[in-house]
Formats: structure tokens, sequence, C-alpha cells
């Protein structure tokens, strides 16, 4: 199964670091930043590498607070199966996060995160995970791409 990760970064203004996809699996969606986890990498290394190139924002190890975990299933594509590690890095400062080759990072107010432009399983889990809750969630995506299943407690 794929490894990934997703990482949220929040101002100390109520505020959460989403990023455009300019290409690829999630193009045209606000995410988190986040990626493959690649071989000789532990999760956490993959999501300060992944958050370095996405959005020029280099954290430590040590302030990633980890959120949970969810497993995604999509019909139409098997290979993107995939379990995902989530992340949390709170009370970020400076600098600012840059658009990059592959992101166009913008904050949003964590009161007007734009769900609508999102995964159609983002408001399940990503409310709770702001409230400080971790996170174990399965999600299933029939061929047509609809979000058909929602598991909690899976990985327990
Ligand atoms: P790179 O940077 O090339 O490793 P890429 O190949 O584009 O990444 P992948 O599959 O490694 O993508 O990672 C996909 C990213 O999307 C991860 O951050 C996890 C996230 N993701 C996948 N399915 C998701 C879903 N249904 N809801 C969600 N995030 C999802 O909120």
């Amino acid at each position: 199964m794929r490894q990934s990760t997703l990482i949220f970064v929040l101002n100390s203004k109520d505020e959460i670091l989403l990023a455009m996809k300019k290409r690829g699996f999630w193009e045209g969606k606000w995410n988190g930043a986040g990626g493959k986890v690649e071989a000789q990498e532990t999760i956490p290394q993959a999501a300060v590498r992944e958050l370095r190139e996405e959005t020029g924002i280099d954290v430590p190890e040590s302030v990633l607070e980890s959120a949970g975990v969810l497993h995604f299933t999509f019909e139409a594509k098997p290979e993107w199966n995939q379990d995902v590690s989530v992340f949390l890095v709170r009370d970020y400062r400076w600098p600012d996060a840059r658009e990059t080759e592959e992101m166009r990072p913008e904050w949003f107010s964590i009161e007007n995160i734009p769900y609508d432009d999102m995964w159609a399983d983002d408001p399940y889990w990503l409310p709770r995970v702001l409230e400080g809750d971790k996170v174990d969630f399965s999600f299933t995506f029939d061929s047509d791409g609809d979000l058909v299943e929602v598991v909690e407690g899976y990985s327990a």
C-alpha cells in the first residue's frame, strides 16, 4: 500500500495553510501539502520534505503533531489507494509560504475552509483534527469518483 503524508500548517491568527495543486493527482483541489513517502524515508521525514518542497516552509520534525491516519480506496484507480498520515504544525510564524512549481499556497480562516473545493472526505475528519482529535478513517470512492463508504476506526 502506498504511504503518503498530509500536513496542515496553522498560524497564530486562526488561519490554515491550504495549497492548490497545479498538476497531477489532485489538481484543482485545495488540500494540505503532502505526497508519497520515499523508500529511504520515515513518515515524519517525508512530511518535512513535502512541506518544504511544496510551500517553502521548513520545520524540524519535532514540531509535527501527529493527527491520525486516513485510508483511501479509489475503485477507479487502485494504484492511487493509499494510507495517509496526517500532521499539524501549530502556531507557525515565519517565513511565509511561497508558491512553488507544484503548489499555490494560501491562508484561510479556519472558520472559512473551502470544503466545496476540497476532497469530499475532508469535512468528516478535518474539523476533528483542528479540534485536536486524532482521526482514524477509511474512505472509498467508486468508479465515478463519488465518496461511497466512510468507516471510522478502520485500523483499530
Ligand atoms: P508527490 O509529491 O509526487 O509524492 P503525488 O504523487 O501528487 O505526490 P501522492 O499520491 O503521493 O501524490 O499524495 C497524494 C496527496 O493527496 C497526499 O498528500 C494525500 C492526499 N490525498 C489523497 N487522497 C486524498 C483524499 N481523498 N482526501 C484528502 N487528501 C488526499 O484530503
